[in-house]
């Protein structure tokens, strides 16, 4: 097929179907799991089953002589390896530095949460390895404990170091002004949010094969990671005490990360560990059931938001108070992230003239908190968001009027917030208008009535989204040509099922012209990639995409100079488009294949040009980029049972230049879907007395399926930024951003003629049924 036919095929702004899908779809994929190596031990972690305990002993007896067994190895085993190192530089309310106790790998005395793991047993099967973990006896000491948010600051010391269970706070904004404006505001409303906490549930569990290579001296790591390169470095610099080039970590396909995959796990120190030890690789892979308490948790959150407003329901101040649940521990700055990442956009898409925010992180028995799907911007949307329905409701206003009237104008961008960023651009009145359109909130009142006469109480939810995304951190592409003329493409960045292979040969495409087929898409292995700092933070795109754009030009830089020679024309007057270079007023032209051929023959060279065609590139934009939408819902409520139905979805956003408008939707739906979740059913919930995780499994923790989804429309207005050559914001978590509040916001809204208020996520059956009975109680909420 020529070059010609395929441009605009591939390029940006097709909905091209999804490369990787074919294989992926016959079971060709290759998962951590698909890797076994010969001579492989099997790895099985005892967890603590107590929420809060001493250890007093181990006797390790009977499980080190139980058949197949190489090793039971404890806290003490393991005490040479190093920790994880925070960078930020946060304190306590008293000005001492912040309280962040690392994990250690393995626990020595204490456990902190259900979960913790205190031994490692290996064997030469997994059977046997869980035979042996089995006969470990480990003697507990079991000590109060607390779980809630709310409950922890005057609760059981986690740490005794740190009796107030306080790890830091974190402020935003102007205090004194903020303080003024609620003084002087015409009204103001106030109320409570929680944020329940909850588990990222990717498809593929994690797991980790470690390899200890005593010839060259190197351990290999094959594990599910989101960051490959910052793993690797993590490994070397904190833990293992060696220099990068002696560690070599490898992500093949990853079944969904989230975030939440995006880091070092104590497994993954271990598995090395123990293959160095034992002289063979070591395999450790997390059943369904061990994934809950194994892995970093999400959310979490009590807030305490209030909103000052004018005589004429324009917006004065912000005054948010945070408790952020970190869990107990605080390994890394990846584990606070969320607690600062929910700052900058808790004033949404409105102006507001001054802000205050205040996060307290505090420590808990429980897992720790990390990034997942939108890292604080679902609760920084969602506490604004309702607050706005709240106060409309209040104040007797109606709610989209009440967002209409405090919207920022797209002739303010870029704005400069009250919580101290910058929109660069964007057009929140246009996105709004067209969500409003797109649902037809105009008939909303006929569909209510219609619901109504068949028994069910109908809601409209909508909320405006806005994230941070992309922000300014370098990333890494290697366009490497062969002999042949086709080409290998590198990237630091790490797909976990966005689709990365065909949105960066769609960027490659339309930049170079090159046919998809004939180009090798390479991520996830710190080997053969030269950096990276992976996908997190919906940056691979924009950064990624936009280092693919720079390496490109690079190519096209020194392949008109060989063109030039191969065209006998001057360099200044050689042209690249549509894949090919071209004599300026000619219809000579030469495509980039055959350049490239051309490049590795030193006789076809211009003099003194080096041979080869293979550029990179590192781009690190100057600022974030801001994806923004509108989301409508509608829901359905059986008052009888307290079902909720989500019976209409629309979006309208703005993630700038679209790539792929089929993956992006694709994206937009799964964000979707796992802001619902959230919304109308997940939660991971502990016993509050005794600490034990009640939601162990997916018997107890329910996820949505498709029949909890309806058709989720989404319509794109993009208002591409300037901050990158592609125009492209981020889009991987625009969907649960929005999701989050709207779903909530409907709810209440079928709710509120029944006079309920209040009702926190997730707004599962039995809740909804108790706030119904609740508000119909005489003397009630209502
Ligand atoms: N896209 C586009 N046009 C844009 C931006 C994005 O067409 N302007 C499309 C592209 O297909 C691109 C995809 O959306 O490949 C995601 O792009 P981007 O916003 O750059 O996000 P990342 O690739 O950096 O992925 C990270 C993001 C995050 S932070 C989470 S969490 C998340 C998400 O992606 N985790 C995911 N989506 C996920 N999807 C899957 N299947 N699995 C996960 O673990």
């Amino acid at each position: 097929m020529s070059h010609y036919r395929l441009m605009g095929q591939f390029g940006i702004g097709q909905s091209v179907r999804r490369f990787e899908d074919a294989r992926l779809v016959r079971g060709e994929g290759r998962f951590h799991d698909d890797v076994s190596l010969p001579g492989q031990a099997h790895a099985v972690f005892v967890r603590s089953i107590h929420a809060h305990a001493r250890i007093r002993n181990f006797d390790a007896v009977d499980s080190s002589r139980a058949p197949g067994v190489l090793g039971v190895f404890t806290g003490a085993d393991v005490a040479g390896l190093g920790t994880m190192k925070m960078t930020l530089k946060r304190r306590r309310p008293d000005g001492s530095p912040m309280f962040a106790p690392p994990h250690r790998g393995l626990t020595r005395d204490r456990v902190r949460y259900v979960g913790d793991p205190v031994a490692m047993v290996i064997a030469q099967t997994l059977a046997e390895a869980e035979d042996a973990a089995e006969r470990l006896v480990i003697d507990y000491e079991p000590l109060p404990s607390v779980t809630a948010t709310a409950d922890a600051v005057g609760g059981p010391a986690v740490w005794d170091e740190c009796p107030d269970n306080i790890s830091n706070v974190h402020e935003v904004g102007d205090r004194a002004a903020t303080d003024a404006a609620f003084a002087g505001a015409a009204r103001v409303v106030r109320r409570r949010y929680v944020i329940s906490r909850v588990h990222a549930q990717y498809m593929e569990t994690r797991g980790a094969l470690g390899v200890w290579d005593a010839g060259e001296q190197r351990y290999t790591l094959y594990a599910d990671v989101q960051y490959p390169h910052r793993v690797r470095t993590a490994l070397a610099t904190n833990i293992l005490n060696v220099p990068e080039h002696q560690i070599r970590v490898i992500a093949g396909d990853v079944g969904g990360g989230f975030g939440t995959k995006g880091w070092q796990y104590p497994e993954h120190r271990l598995v090395l560990w123990a293959a160095r030890r034992l002289g063979r690789p070591v395999k450790w892979r997390c059943e369904r059931r061990e994934a809950i308490p194994a892995d970093e948790h999400a959310r979490d959150n009590v807030t305490d938001a209030e909103l000052a407003l004018d005589a004429d329901g324009r917006f004065l101040a912000l005054r948010v108070r945070t408790l952020a649940n970190v869990g107990a521990y605080v390994s890394s700055d990846r584990n606070l992230l969320a607690t600062f990442s929910n700052i900058a956009t808790l004033v949404g898409v409105y102006t507001f003239p001054t802000a205050h925010v205040q996060v307290t992180s505090v420590l808990s028995n429980t897992n720790s908190t990390a990034p997942y799907r939108g890292a604080g911007r679902p609760e920084a949307t969602y506490v604004i968001e309702r607050l706005i329905d709240d106060a409309a409701r209040e104040l007797g206003l109606d709610a989209i009027d009440l967002r209409r009237r405090n919207l920022v104008p797209a002739s303010a961008m870029p704005y400069r917030t009250a919580t101290g960023v910058t929109y660069d651009c964007g057009d929140f009145s246009t996105q709004m208008e067209a969500a409003l359109k797109l649902a037809d909130v105009g008939g909303f009142a006929a569909r209510r009535e219609t619901a109504r006469r068949r028994g069910r109480l109908r809601g409209l939810g909508v909320a405006n989204a806005i994230e941070r995304a992309a922000g300014p951190q370098p990333e890494f592409a290697e366009i490497r040509f062969s002999p042949g003329g086709t080409a290998m493409l590198f990237m630091g960045t790490k797909n976990q099922g966005q689709g990365h292979e065909t949105t960066f040969k769609q960027i490659l495409h339309e930049r170079l012209g090159l046919d998809p087929g004939d180009v090798r898409y390479v991520d996830g292995d710190t080997d053969r990639v030269a950096f990276g700092m992976g996908s997190m933070g919906s940056r691979s795109t924009v950064i990624g995409g936009t280092a693919i754009w720079m390496a490109a030009d690079k190519i096209i830089a020194k392949g008109r100079r060989i063109a030039a020679k191969m065209l006998e024309a001057a360099e200044a007057d050689i042209t690249f488009a549509n894949g090919a270079f071209a004599v300026v007023g000619t219809d000579r032209t030469l495509p980039l294949k055959d350049v490239a051929r051309a490049a590795f023959q030193p006789a076809a060279l211009p003099k003194g040009l080096e041979p080869g065609l293979y550029e990179t590139a590192t781009f690190s934009p100057p600022s974030d980029t801001w994806p923004n939408g509108c989301h409508v819902c509608e829901v359905e409520i059986d008052p009888e049972t307290g079902a909720v139905a989500l019976v209409a979805y629309v979006i309208a956003d703005d993630v700038g230049t679209v790539i792929n408008p089929l993956t992006l939707k694709g994206q937009i739906h799964g964000g979707v879907a796992q802001g619902v979740g959230q919304a109308l059913m997940e939660q991971i919930v502990y016993d509050p007395d005794s600490g034990q995780l009640l939601t162990g499994s997916f018997m107890d923790y329910a996820i949505p399926r498709a029949d909890s989804l309806p058709e989720v429309v989404v319509e794109s207005h993009p208002v591409p930024t300037k901050l990158n050559p592609l125009g492209a914001k981020g889009a991987g978590e625009a969907g649960t951003v929005g999701a989050l509040p709207v779903v909530m916001i409907a709810v209440l809204d079928a709710l509120a003629p029944l006079g309920v208020r209040q009702l926190d996520m997730p707004a599962s059956p039995a809740r909804v049924w108790s706030a119904i009975r609740e508000a119909q109680r005489p003397g009630g909420r209502a």
